[in-house]
């Protein structure tokens, strides 16, 4: 729908209700046919994010660890990779089924900067500056949750979350922060962006 430029955008207002409508009823997939989605939607809260590559993309651990770290992407995919897949549901009723992300298992990065005895909870922050999630400490040690690089084994693109996403199978889609630049273990859980607008913290599908 963004490969529609300027013209869509100034029909955007009159096409969105009849648009949305198609996309819900999917009657051909046509949700599959437009450019790069594979069957995603486009979620952003923040009106503009910067674009990040190999050379500026940072993600910082730090909190109640014994060692914080700053990662680089490099760093990142020199870690042992592993690959989910499962469907992914957003609550606005979309779904793709078989998503296949490859990444980092969260656990793997917890043990690379230690947690120390008192953390419960980890939270997570994102480049665009303004989207916040969270997770338990034992919901982050599931083997199904990851720092994810991959998408269908295509590097993550900019649009997805990339260079790199959170990415929570069980959970719905709004616990899996696109943009992912910071991980913090704290002693309790701190509700995310959506949770402060009354979604659940544990968003189990
Ligand atoms: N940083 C950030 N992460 C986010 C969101 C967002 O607005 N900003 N939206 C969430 C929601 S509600 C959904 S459904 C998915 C959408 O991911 P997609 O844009 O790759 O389809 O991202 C989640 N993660
Ligand atoms: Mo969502």
């Amino acid at each position: 729908m963004l490969g529609l430029g300027a013209a869509g955008i100034a029909a955007a207002p009159v096409l969105q209700g009849g648009w949305q409508k198609l996309l819900d009823a999917d009657p051909v997939g046509v949700t599959g046919l437009l450019p790069n989605s594979g069957g995603f939607r486009y979620f952003s809260v923040a009106a503009s994010v910067p674009v990040k590559n190999e050379g500026n993309y940072r993600l910082t651990i730090d909190g109640l660890v014994d060692r914080p770290r700053t990662f680089t992407l490099a760093d990142l995919a020199a870690l042992p990779q592993r690959r989910v897949v499962h469907d992914v549901q957003c609550t606005d009723g979309w779904k793709v089924e078989n998503a296949a992300f490859t990444g980092v298992p969260l656990s793997a990065l917890l043990d690379a900067v230690g947690v120390k005895k008192q953390a419960r909870a980890v939270r997570f922050t994102c480049f665009d500056g303004v989207y916040t999630e969270s997770l338990t400490l034992d919901q982050a040690r599931r083997p199904d949750v990851m720092a994810a690089l991959k998408l269908g084994d295509q590097p993550l693109t900019h649009e997805r979350g990339g260079p790199c996403r959170l990415y929570v199978a069980p959970m719905y889609f709004y616990k899996s922060a696109k943009w992912l630049s910071g991980i913090t273990i704290t002693d309790r859980v701190q509700q995310g962006y959506w949770e402060d607008y009354g979604y659940d913290v544990d968003g189990w599908l």
